[in-house]
């Protein structure tokens, strides 16, 4: 008889962690009792297939081969509590139904991916095979590409694919500050914990964008020909924005300065509403050809439904805007 059982896991990035499985007669398995059945697989350094389910004789995880399946299993947990505690969403397509996840992909692969065909997530080993891809932001990052999939289906180029990014950006971050995981705090910048570029530098930054060297701060023209994960930075630029407001701050230790076009300043209203925001405007107002003048359009009237036309809020949404030149 397989039983639901909590166990916990030593992680590479969120430190020792809670995790929901299952007891089978000969142990334990990476199986989510209580959240569809996420099963957590090894890929073994394969490129196809499913691998083996993560096994063990006890329930306490990690060490070895384990450890980058410990955060995985972790992030599509946190990643789903996020979505049915903030936003009430039941699963990747609000149907109940469990994504699963593959880590070890390949040799020296430095990347991670969402694939919609086999509604499954995909970690590579990064450089080396010794940075995984398996922090939380990055986890909640690529389901939330998913999410985009079965919503507003943003199309993967142009000013429609930079906020396809810019979704899992600010939704992998929400994750990050839901998680309240003192090992791995909430932040805004992306994949600060992967060490991506081997010099301890995040991948991404949310409050001036341009300090990796290739986004962009504000929405200009030209935009729809800058890469996606360049071109979402004016909409990343806007959830800081919105969240934060302009200006210095300092949040969970982390110092952030962050500019505006056009002389405006913005009065932050806090990341949740930031987040409720933007999730009505995708699931609601955005379609596949969304680009940022319509974004700005869909926010209002998501923002006009949550808290009214003549709110705060509203204020705060339309500043924030026309902050990053959307006007
Ligand atoms: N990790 C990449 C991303 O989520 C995979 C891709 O190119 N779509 O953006
Ligand atoms: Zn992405
Ligand atoms: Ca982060």
């Amino acid at each position: 008889e397989e039983q639901i059982h909590t166990g916990s896991g030593t992680s590479t990035y969120s430190g020792t962690v809670n995790l929901d499985t299952t007891k089978t007669s000969g142990g334990y398995a990476l199986q989510d009792g209580v959240r569809g059945g996420h099963k957590t697989y090894d890929l073994n350094q394969g490129t196809d297939g499913t691998g083996n389910l993560f096994t063990n004789s006890t329930d306490t995880w990690g060490g070895g081969r384990q450890t980058a399946g410990v955060d995985a299993h972790y992030g599509a947990a946190v990643t789903w509590d996020f979505y049915k505690n903030v936003l009430g969403r039941t699963g990747i397509r609000n149907d109940g139904q469990a994504a699963y996840s593959r880590v070890h992909y390949g040799t020296g692969y430095v990347n991670a991916f969402w694939d919609d065909d086999c509604f499954c997530m995909t970690y590579g080993d990064g450089e080396g095979d010794s940075h995984p891809l398996t922090s939380l932001d990055v986890a909640a990052h690529e389901m939330s590409h998913g999410v985009t999939a079965a919503t507003a289906n943003l199309r993967y180029s142009g000013e429609s694919g930079g906020l396809n990014e810019a979704t899992s950006d600010i939704f992998g971050t929400a994750a990050e500050f839901y998680a309240n995981n003192p090992a791995d705090p909430g932040d805004y910048l992306i994949g600060e914990k992967i060490d991506i570029n081997g010099d301890g530098s995040p991948l991404r930054y949310m409050d001036k964008p341009s300090k990796d060297g290739a986004s962009k701060d504000y929405w200009s023209s030209s935009l729809g020909s800058v890469d996606v994960h360049y071109s979402s930075g004016p909409a990343n630029h806007f959830f800081y924005l919105l969240s934060e407001g302009s200006g210095q701050k300092t949040v969970n230790g982390v110092t952030y300065n962050s500019p505006t076009y056009n002389n405006v300043k913005v009065t932050g209203i806090g990341r949740d509403k930031a987040t409720k925001i933007w999730y009505k405007a995708l699931t609601t107002y955005f379609t596949s050809t969304t680009n940022y003048k319509a974004a700005r359009t869909a926010t209002l009237k998501a923002t006009a439904d949550l808290y009214g036309s003549t709110s705060a809020e509203y204020k705060a949404v339309a500043n924030a805007w026309t902050a990053i030149n959307v006007k």
